[in-house]
């Protein structure tokens, strides 16, 4: 019986040589040309402006992708950017991360600077990717069209059915089903969109409103690493094919007692 093959589909957009958009997935073969349209379209119509300058690549996956659940997402319900950092700093403490780490991230992600990948920080908020310039980029990522549809529909309920939030949710999904990451702190270098989100496998994929002021063009991803090989870890986040094909609970707004609470709770429950 012959495999079937998957394609992972990357886009990156420019105007005026500045990176506008970028997208990417993994699809069978008969969503190949669609999927080359979807992502033109979305260059052409983004709110930065219309591209000119798209990078494309279309490339046969060698390995059949490793299936996985999405992480279960929720949204912190804090009133304001300092209500939602403190909240931040608490959850991501609660699991190990020490306040020096995560003031090094947050200080990192609003500093001026857009990296185009992510970086890795140990717990005591030491760097530890090769090139500090660029970061790690997470490819080679997708949804199946089942589970796709299910999580539209879950987000649809919550009224954040859009590729931003399932797009974000996809890649932290797969970079935290590695057990080396612990947590992340996510803030988007869209100008326009003020919300970001802390993730990690004891609490899922929290989204923090106001965690930046509007018009702030930078922002970024940290990824809080703890002991094995770094370089394992980079070649799974860059290269491991990695498909969801069951999604967790989508949940609308929490407190954070009620976020916090979840983590014993959780914890008790997989001790018995
Ligand atoms: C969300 O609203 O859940 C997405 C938050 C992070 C978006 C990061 C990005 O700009 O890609």
């Amino acid at each position: 019986m012959s495999k079937r093959l998957h394609y992972s589909i990357r886009m990156r957009a420019a105007k005026d040589s500045v990176h506008i958009s970028g997208a990417e997935g993994i699809y069978e073969k008969n969503d190949v040309l669609d999927t080359v349209q979807k992502y033109t379209g979305r260059a052409y119509a983004h709110d930065k402006g219309r591209a000119d300058e798209i990078h494309l690549t279309i490339e046969e996956l060698k390995e059949t992708p490793r299936r996985i659940s999405s992480l279960p997402l929720c949204t912190l319900n804090t009133r304001n950017s300092e209500a939602a950092g403190k909240a931040a700093f608490k959850i991501l403490s609660s699991i190990g991360i020490t306040e020096r780490a995560i003031d090094e991230a947050f200080k990192s992600l609003t500093i001026g600077i857009t990296m185009r990948g992510a970086m890795l920080m140990d717990i005591e908020g030491v760097r530890l990717e090769p090139d500090l310039l660029r970061g790690v980029r997470v490819t080679r990522m997708g949804i199946t069209k089942k589970a796709d549809a299910i999580l539209s529909k879950h987000l649809a309920k919550l009224g954040l059915n859009n590729d931003t939030v399932k797009e974000a949710l996809i890649l932290a999904s797969k970079v935290h089903k590695y057990p080396m990451v612990l947590g992340e702190l996510c803030i988007s270098d869209d100008p326009n969109y003020t919300t970001g989100y802390i993730a990690s496998r004891a609490f899922g994929y929290i989204r923090l409103l106001h965690i930046k002021k509007r018009g702030l063009p930078y922002g970024g991803r940290a990824f809080f690493i703890t002991g094995g090989e770094v370089k394992e870890l980079i070649k799974y986040l860059q290269t491991t094919p990695v498909l969801i094909d069951n999604i967790k609970p989508c949940e609308g707004a929490l407190s954070l007692k009620e976020i916090l609470a979840r983590k014993s709770h959780r914890k008790s429950h997989s001790r018995k």
